[in-house]
């Protein structure tokens, strides 16, 4: 009488080598994040510049500009180059590409590090701030292609950067361009997110635009010349097995498909059935299983070793079998 029921069935129908492989195979799963890395030396890598926060028309008034070009003394080495001569106190200078091939429609959280050559002491004076710690570093992304927008007050940003030292929704401040020294003298400096969380959305084709720059509360001329831009986007939704959204797949989200076990959606939990037939069975646990551990440990949640997974894995397997059917809508799988 028992042997049509699922979980025994799932059982039986696999060896215990078979039952180690799922597991292992599940642990070794890779990250998913795609790495940028833009090293400047070699190329502008399809990086174009562009500048708004500033009248319409007087574009040859702020010396305006951009190339690859080699510099500053004593870098041999190209650069992306940038500059301005902010007359407005409100000069953003930026660069931006499209990465295409990424999942469409999809949320990415994206960090990014960014290194520049700079002269700008930060505890420098300067009319309207510091030319170093006055003028701010920003990056983010957006689904569309950024550009300026003529308004009332001139140029504006199709996108939400936020302004001067504030972010805004398309884009984080990872700093200013003030260096340590005292004097005015180039030198390399790296600013990067960490650890601040910012999160764009692809379009539907897969297309996500990268930016960054500089918003300027100084009042005068500032050059940068950047040599590298590094970002890491990470894929936060929809992650397969993740079912309580905490973008990992672990402990909490096996209990989710085993506190409803072999019911049907409802009373059974909507989250435990996320292959949407009604019925939580082993569709679902195999969801889970198959992406154990994907995703970003959160804080605290260390992960287990392929050895605990696997007795974790066998105490699950214990529990189902020693589970009894809750009703009469139990599906029955056939095992050969
Ligand atoms: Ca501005
Ligand atoms: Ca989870
Ligand atoms: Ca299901």
């Amino acid at each position: 009488m028992e042997i049509g029921h699922p979980v025994r069935s799932f059982i039986s129908g696999m060896s215990a080598v078979g039952l180690c492989s799922l597991v292992l195979a599940a642990v070794a799963q890779p990250a998913w994040s795609l790495v940028i890395h833009d090293d400047f030396s070699t190329g502008s890598h399809g990086w174009t510049g562009g500048f708004a926060d500033y009248p319409v028309g007087d574009d040859s008034f702020y010396d305006l500009q951009w190339d690859w070009r080699i510099g500053p003394p004593p870098n041999p080495d190209p650069q992306l180059y940038i500059t301005g001569n902010n007359h407005s106190d409100d000069l953003f200078m930026y660069f931006t590409k499209p990465v295409t091939g990424l999942a469409p429609d999809t949320t990415y959280a994206i960090d990014f590090q960014i290194t520049f050559w700079s002269m700008y002491p930060t505890d420098s004076v300067g009319i309207g701030g510091s030319p170093g710690s006055g003028v701010t570093l920003k990056a983010g992304a957006v689904p569309f292609e950024p550009d300026r927008i003529a308004e009332e007050f001139g140029w504006r940003m199709n996108l939400d950067k936020g302004n001067q030292a504030v972010g805004g929704e398309d884009a984080i401040v990872l700093g200013h361009i003030g260096t340590e020294l005292e004097t005015f003298t180039w030198t390399q400096i790296t600013r990067a997110s960490d650890g601040q969380l910012f999160q764009a959305d692809t379009d539907a084709a897969g297309t996500l635009w990268l930016l960054f720059g500089t918003d300027s509360g100084f009042e005068g001329i500032t050059d940068l010349y950047y040599s590298t831009f590094d970002a890491t986007l990470t894929p936060i939704t929809p992650l397969p097995g993740d079912l309580d959204g905490n973008g990992f797949v672990g402990i909490e989200d096996l209990n989710i498909v085993l506190g409803s076990w072999n019911q049907t959606v409802p009373p059974g939990d909507p989250l435990a059935d996320p292959s949407g037939d009604g019925f939580v069975g082993i569709e679902d646990l195999n969801t889970v299983l198959g992406n154990w551990n994907a995703g970003a440990p959160p804080p605290g949640n260390a992960i287990p070793e392929p050895a605990s997974a696997l007795a974790l894995l066998c105490g699950v397997c214990l529990a189902l079998m020693m589970s009894r059917p809750s009703g009469g809508h139990a599906q029955f799988i056939r095992v050969s």
